[in-house]
């Protein structure tokens, strides 16, 4: 048995001079995770369920879970000391710890707290999505520089899935690894030893209902997905859960497509650049995957802003580069 806490540990023993500052900040995540799955698990008991009354700077209205994950996140990172700043979903501005210690922290976190928190009340699997950037620079004020960093200079991006278990699943570039939460004994131990994504899966997920301002080519991918073709097991079969983590999870693990694209109404589609879209395009590629916009790969954006959108088709690498293909043959980019 191995506990997340020896893995990171060991892991970081390989870096030459490693300090343990990563390895703290990653136990720090660990630790909040831990505080939300209790939060999550018992939501319907603690009146923690419903609206908090807030909108998000996306216009959202924040849940009660949303902001009890961001605290919780928040806290723990600003106590573990190795962070410097933190970007959220659920904060409009980037939140810096200008403290003596904190500011000479090397990391930077981009956080989706509650990931699918429209599910909080149904029982349906939700998430957190973390990406770790390096900052650029050191022992000064936290930097625009430090802050827009593009998915290619990413540390580690990972999530965790409150689902019918709980885990938590990450990559520092050597590879994905699962850790699921044994409630027991309160520790996430290693239950999926360098997960890899088959190239061809039998799964697509896409919210079909916004079927008519999708661009053409999602418009014939969808219709190729349904395809009657024994050779290549179409038609394949349709998941969609609407909580990304959830569905990508089920992707990784079983093999599949996850696509939330730019449509008429909204361009640049719905998810956040730079905790929802890099984080998981680094765990996809790191496990054997693709990840794109579309057109190209989402690790090459340069960020300009922290809530920036960006159109995510993500999964298996053969169902990726097929619908890339079709997009680039009936290209109604509607971002242009
Ligand atoms: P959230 O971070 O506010 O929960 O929104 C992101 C979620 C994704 O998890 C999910 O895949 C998508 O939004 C679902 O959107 P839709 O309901 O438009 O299909
Ligand atoms: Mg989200």
């Amino acid at each position: 048995m191995k506990t997340l806490v020896e893995f990171v540990w060991e892991q970081q023993e390989n870096v030459k001079y490693a300090t343990g500052e990563f390895s703290r900040l990653l136990n720090d995540i660990g630790i909040a995770a831990k505080i939300v799955n209790r939060d999550v698990n018992r939501a319907g008991l603690a009146g923690i369920l419903g609206f908090e009354g807030s909108v998000n700077v996306q216009g959202e209205n924040q849940k009660k879970l949303d902001v009890l994950a961001n605290n919780e996140f928040i806290k723990a990172l600003r106590s573990g000391k190795q962070c410097a700043a933190i970007i959220s979903e659920e904060n409009d501005d980037v939140v810096i710890f200008d403290d003596e210690t904190t500011r000479n922290a090397k990391y930077i976190v981009a956080l989706d707290p509650l990931d699918g928190s429209s599910n909080i009340e149904v029982n349906v699997p939700i998430g957190t999505i973390f990406a770790i950037y390096k900052r650029k620079s050191v022992g000064t004020t936290v930097t625009r520089e430090d802050v827009l960093q593009a998915g290619t200079e990413l540390v580690c991006g990972g999530y965790i899935i409150y689902g019918s278990s709980t885990m938590l699943v990450y990559t520092t570039g050597n590879g994905v690894n699962g850790f699921t939460y044994d409630p027991t004994c309160g520790l996430f131990v290693l239950s999926h030893e360098n997960i890899k994504i088959g190239d061809v899966g039998g799964i697509y997920s896409i919210n079909e209902a916004n079927y008519i301002y999708f661009p053409e080519g999602v418009k014939k991918y969808i219709k190729y997905c349904q395809e009657d073709d024994p050779e290549t097991n179409r038609p394949y079969t349709t998941r969609y859960i609407g909580s990304l983590v959830s569905d990508f999870h089920r992707n990784l693990l079983r093999g599949g497509i996850y696509i939330y694209p730019g449509t008429l109404k909204n361009p640049q589609g719905k998810l956040r650049l730079m905790y929802e879209c890099v984080p998981m395009a680094f765990l996809a590629e790191q496990a054997g995957g693709k990840a794109s916009d579309g057109f190209s790969r989402i690790l090459d954006i340069q960020p300009e802003d922290i809530h920036q959108r960006c159109p995510l088709f993500i999964g298996s690498k053969a169902m990726v580069e097929k619908v890339e293909e079709l997009m680039a043959a009936h290209s109604s980019d509607f971002r242009k």
